[in-house]
């Protein structure tokens, strides 16, 4: 199903100059600053203060304001674009956004950088710091939430009429701060100032109803069965600007709050609490994201935001679609639903149950009507990470939509019956009800017999997951199974982080690749290429550089840019591996302990990321991270030459700043768990050189790039599995003196002297308890890869070449690619240029 280019941005609107700019985003004379400009005039009357006298953040409102001044026409005429053309329209569905800031985004997506730049230096504005004032918007834990962010920004460039829906957490993903090494959680009230860039719109609220209500008791949420109650839920709208600005998509998020605010009556008669009571509840319904991003064991209010979330959704286009369409028979041509991952997955009976008791039409079309318009993509393997909820949920919140399941599951049953009779297994594995004490529902069954497509987001992981996960469903289904790699947006994660190289590349090949990514093939000459090198080796160590800068004003740590920078970023868990890498580096520190005089490249190694709250061992590895840098800090012998640091509250933002900085690129899962990876597209691009394991995206990376230019190491997929019956730690422990050491570097509490036995639950998953994701059989090949990769940094000149290699292989990992295979194969939907 390959679709290359049949979508393709159009061609840049030309730089014109700022006045000119504004002028064709509706704006008219109205300058952007300066005495009657649009931020002078926000700094004023939004603050009605002195103008000396008003604060950063303050600044920083004004000026977003004045960004979305500029866009509010253009984004008006995109919706009514689309109203008039009445295209068929993409809904993108998922629990998480992981935006970051919209600032600067924004302001490059409209082109208007340049002049921005030029306007704040006349002006005597310190942009960065201006920017800097913005929260990130942390409305996800990872990988999956951050994907979602990059889709939309593709779906716009591409012009495609699409729109994202999600929840308006009060509270985003916690903000992570170490104390004597270990993590500790506070919440991130990231709309405690007004956002600039959201629009609430009360009067598109939405009305929904359960068939219980819900009460706070001693601070958690509970439902109440047998008290039938109403919803509303309020959008948030936020632009997506496509790059150029000729597109202004919107992502809606809904916030909950009681449909009737209060009891009056009550609350005069003095029963405050009684009276506030659903109010409350109803509100804490989107206060906060769930911060696990592996279990929902036992969390009920998480079920209600994924209800929550796609009733408003549904209700919300549905009404869109009869808006402009007369005929129910026409909604699949008219409206693309896509499932990001199984969170949403109860848009199967929401929409039948619209179709069938609100648009009263008859079994068989509505369920063809809902396939048709739904498609699911699975983002996780990992067999506590898919979601199952108890039937008896589904009896007190949503009987219907039980009774409209289990109608699904008898009809599919019946039908696997007959195509396989006689094979009880595999009816029980196919069944979306899972049997047992407490019956559960399997979403993920749910959402591939509900919709039409299936996909994975990486080539191995799609494989498992028809082979493996659910290979009796792919066997029913063949032809729903599909892959789409997961890819990155080029404008935040080239364009914008890094304008140092992206200046560099643009002098080399022009600047087309912002839009069309696979133009930075014609990079590959350039490696070649004397003074390109050097440009690439400048605009390395500018990153470095403004790094270590930025690290040193922001937490006072001082690193060596001249080191190698070798960075290992994401969500902490056990199947990433963290714990492996730490294992190297005590290698490496064991190496000069016994050998002082040991000449080696300077080496910094950056860890970074978030532990579920609930999830002990993740936190402890971050402990262990933290030790072993105190303790290499605080030994002389190392001291200059090997470095730990423990970057503290991972984010977006944290990641735009470190990743054009790197060197190295850590992506070393235990192969087969990891479902595709984006960081590991993100470090690509920015000419980091990858170190990993064969698994997700990984592989097609390496293989685009070439393997002689990556540092692959390690197991493979089958590997893990076919060992499974034999693997034995114990034997690494004894027949690898390496890592004997490094472990009972660990196990003797040397890095733990005051807290002996912090560790020992690590001795226990390493050894005791078999290794599950088998750190020590890939130890030794780590540290072959490892010296390859620094002999070749010994060689600046053939470095430089393999990384330039791989920037010019990066090409397919743009989300362009992504959203353009989506479009084609997935959602048949085709752009709708705004005029
Ligand atoms: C799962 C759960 C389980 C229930 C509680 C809340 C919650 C929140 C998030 C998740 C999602 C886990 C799956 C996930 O994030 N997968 C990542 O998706 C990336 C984008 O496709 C992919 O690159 C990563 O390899 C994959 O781990």
């Amino acid at each position: 199903m390959s679709t290359k280019g049949i979508i393709s941005v159009d061609e840049q609107w030309t730089k014109a100059d700022g006045a000119k700019l504004l002028k064709q985003y509706g704006c008219g004379p109205i300058p952007f600053m300066g005495a009657d400009g649009l931020y002078d005039r926000h700094l004023l009357f939004d603050n009605i203060k002195d103008l000396a006298a008003i604060p950063g953040r303050e600044r920083y409102e004004a000026f977003a304001r004045s960004v979305r001044d500029v866009l509010s026409q253009r984004w008006l005429l995109t919706g009514k674009t689309y109203e008039r053309e009445n295209p068929k329209r993409v809904y993108y569905l998922s629990m998480e956004f992981l935006l970051g800031r919209s600032s600067a985004s924004n302001v490059i997506n409209l082109l208007l950088d340049p002049f921005v730049a030029q306007t704040a230096k006349q002006k005597d504005i310190d942009l960065l710091c201006l920017l800097e004032q913005e929260p990130d918007a942390g409305l996800g834990n990872g990988g999956l939430g951050r994907l979602a962010a990059c889709f939309l920004d593709s779906m716009a460039t591409l012009q495609l009429p699409a729109m994202g829906y999600g929840l308006r957490y009060e509270f985003g993903i916690f903000k992570q701060s170490i104390e004597d090494g270990w993590q500790h959680e506070q919440g991130d009230n990231w709309l405690r100032h007004p956002d600039p860039w959201e629009v609430a719109r009360p009067d598109e609220a939405v009305e929904l109803k359960l068939n219980c209500s819900f009460e706070l008791q001693g601070g958690s949420f509970r439902a109440v069965p047998g008290r039938p109650s109403t919803l509303l839920g309020i959008p948030y709208d936020r632009p997506v600007v496509g790059y150029g600005g000729k597109t202004i998509n919107t992502l809606r998020l809904w916030a909950a709050t009681a449909s009737n605010s209060f009891d009056f009556q009550e609350f005069s008669s003095g029963d405050f609490a009684s009276a506030l009571a659903d109010t409350l509840a109803a509100g804490s319904l989107t206060r906060v994201l769930y911060p696990d991003d592996s279990t929902s064991k036992g969390q009920g209010l998480r079920f209600v935001q994924e209800y929550f979330l796609v009733a408003c959704s549904l209700a919300d286009l549905v009404r869109r679609f009869r808006k402009t369409n007369a005929d129910w028979s026409e909604l699949a041509d008219k409206v693309a639903i896509q499932l990001n991952d199984t969170h949403p997955a109860m848009a199967v009976p929401e929409l039948l149950r619209i179709l069938l008791d609100e648009a009263h039409l008859e079994w068989d079309q509505a369920w063809d009507l809902t396939r048709k318009a739904l498609a699911y993509t699975n983002h996780t393997l990992l067999p506590e990470a898919l979601e199952k909820w108890p039937l008896y949920w589904f009896e007190t919140m949503l009987p219907r939509h039980l009774e409209i399941i289990l109608e699904i599951n008898r009809r599919l049953l019946d039908d696997a019956r007959d195509r396989f009779p006689g094979d009880e297994k595999r009816i029980e594995r196919v069944s979306i009800v899972e049997e047992g004490a407490a019956r559960k529902i399997r979403m993920a069954n749910l959402a591939i017999v509900g919709s039409h497509a299936t996909n994975g987001v990486a080539a191995i992981h799609s494989e498992l997951l028809r082979t493996t996960t659910v290979k009796e469903l792919a066997e029913l289904f063949p032809e729903r199974f599909n892959n789409k790699t997961n890819g990155v947006t080029p404008r935040r994660w080239l364009l914008l982080a890094n304008p140092a190289l992206a200046h560099a590349i643009t002098g080399a090949i022009g600047n087309v690749w912002v839009t069309d990514l696979d133009k930075l093939n014609n990079l590959k000459p350039f490696a070649e290429n004397a003074s390109f090198r050097a440009a690439f080796r400048d605009a390395k160590h500018e990153a470095k550089s403004q790094f270590a800068n930025w690290l040193k004003t922001t937490s006072g740590q001082v690193i060596d840019p001249n080191s190698i920078f070798d960075v290992h970023v994401k969500r902490i868990h056990e199947y990433k591996r963290q714990l492996l890498n730490a294992l190297r580096v005590a290698v490496l520190y064991n190496r000069l302990r016994e050998n002082p005089d040991l000449q080696m490249i300077p080496r910094t190694f950056f860890f970074a990321g978030k532990a579920a709250p609930a999830y002990r061992l993740a936190k402890l590895i971050i402990k262990l991270i933290n030790n072993l840098a105190g303790t290499i800090d605080g030994d002389p012998v190392v001291r200059g030459r090997l470095k730990i640091v423990f970057l503290p509250e991972y984010c977006v933002s944290l990641a735009e700043h470190l990743i054009p900085a790197s060197d190295v690129s850590n992506q070393i899962s235990t192969a087969g768990y990891e479902a595709s990876g984006t960081s590991n597209m993100k470090f690509m691009m920015n000419g980091a050189l990858t170190i990993g394991t064969r698994d997700g995206a990984t592989i097609e990376m390496a293989e685009a790039a070439g393997e002689e230019n990556f540092f692959m190491f390690g197991l493979t997929a089958d590997q893990v599995v076919s060992s499974r019956g034999w693997y034995n730690p114990y034997w690494h422990y004894e027949n690898e003196p390496e890592t004997r050491a490094a472990l009972d570097l660990i196990f003797s509490d040397y890095l733990s002297r005051n807290e002996p036995g912090t560790f020992a639950p690590l001795r226990d998953t390493l050894l005791t308890h078999g290794d599950f994701y088998m750190h020590l059989a890939d130890l030794k090949s780590y540290l072959d890869a490892d010296r390859r990769l620094v002999e070749l940094y010994a060689q600046p000149d053939d470095w430089a070449r393999k990384a330039i290699l791989n920037i010019a292989s990066s090409g397919r990992f743009s989300s362009d690619r992504t959203i353009n295979e989506y479009a084609i194969d997935i959602w048949n939907v085709k752009p709708c240029p705004v005029p």
